[in-house]
């Protein structure tokens, strides 16, 4: 299998151990990419959701095998928990086969640029009372995501690519757009005050590189709708992948508008 090489990649929010996790994508992304810095920015095992039920296939356990395989092999893995294996907090500053738990990283690009990684929720209290959490808090995110999964389920018989539906809805949503554009604003402000050229960032499942007053911000996106990575060539330019279908990668680069992130993916 030929292997695409980075500097570093950036993933979050996979959500193992629930049913929407999207094990298989990304199964076959870490075993299609190496790089030297892999940064898990939270929400990869679903602790939280597991307390009330278990959803663990065979392909959930191959993605912490290729996780600790990299690891051995030499690649700089952090995993960095997030508010659904927030658990793992407790356990920040140790390794754990090769894998190192921060509470946060800074991470400074090929080029010289200074990132601060975090999983993003600290930014909730910038952006509350809004609808989109609302949504997430009463319930419907999950219904959304369970009708995607029928809606994909359907795209597959009809030979169609991954398409998400519950991404495609929530752009659709004013209130939702605008709850993401108040919390790119607050992770940009925090990264501008500590001087940081940037801050990478998950939490919200929706991939984007956007500047906002000089600030890269960036996120890296999720595993239960997008499949989507942020990746750092050996320029230390700054890349979101879309792996929704091996067939059909989407590559968008830094300057590029966040929408152009999240242009459905079209048989
Ligand atoms: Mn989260």
């Amino acid at each position: 299998m030929t292997s695409l090489r980075f500097r570093s990649i950036f993933i979050s929010d996979v959500h193992l151990g629930t049913r929407d996790c999207r094990a298989d994508f990304l199964v076959d992304f870490l075993e299609s990419t190496e790089s030297e810095f892999l940064y898990l920015v939270g929400d990869i095992v679903d602790l939280w959701a597991m307390r009330r039920s278990v959803h663990w296939p065979p392909s959930h356990t191959r993605v912490l095998q290729l996780i600790f395989e990299k690891a051995q092999n030499g690649c700089q893995v952090v995993y960095i928990p997030g508010n659904h294996d927030e658990i793992l907090r407790d356990f920040v500053g140790t390794e754990i086969n090769g894998v190192k738990i921060l509470r946060d990283a800074e991470h400074r690009t090929n080029d010289g640029r200074r990132f601060f990684v975090s999983h993003g929720d600290e930014f909730d209290t910038f952006v509350r009372h809004n609808g989109l959490l609302r949504v997430v808090g009463d319930g419907i995110y999950p219904f959304l995501l369970m009708l995607n999964r029928g809606f994909n389920g359907l795209r597959r018989r009809f030979g169609r690519p991954y398409w998400s539906l519950a991404s495609f809805i929530k752009s659709k949503v004013g209130n939702a757009r605008r709850y993401m554009e108040k919390y790119e604003t607050a992770v940009a402000r925090a990264a501008a005050s500590q001087d940081y050229d940037g801050h990478i960032c998950g939490h919200i499942h929706k991939a984007g590189i956007v500047s906002r007053d000089g600030i890269l911000y960036c996120n890296d996106g999720d595993w239960v709708e997008h499949c989507t990575a942020l990746v750092e060539d050996e320029d230390g330019r700054l890349n979101l992948l879309h792996w929704a279908d091996r067939k059909q990668i989407e590559q968008v680069s830094e300057g590029m508008a966040v929408e152009a992130a999240l242009i459905p993916l079209t048989a």
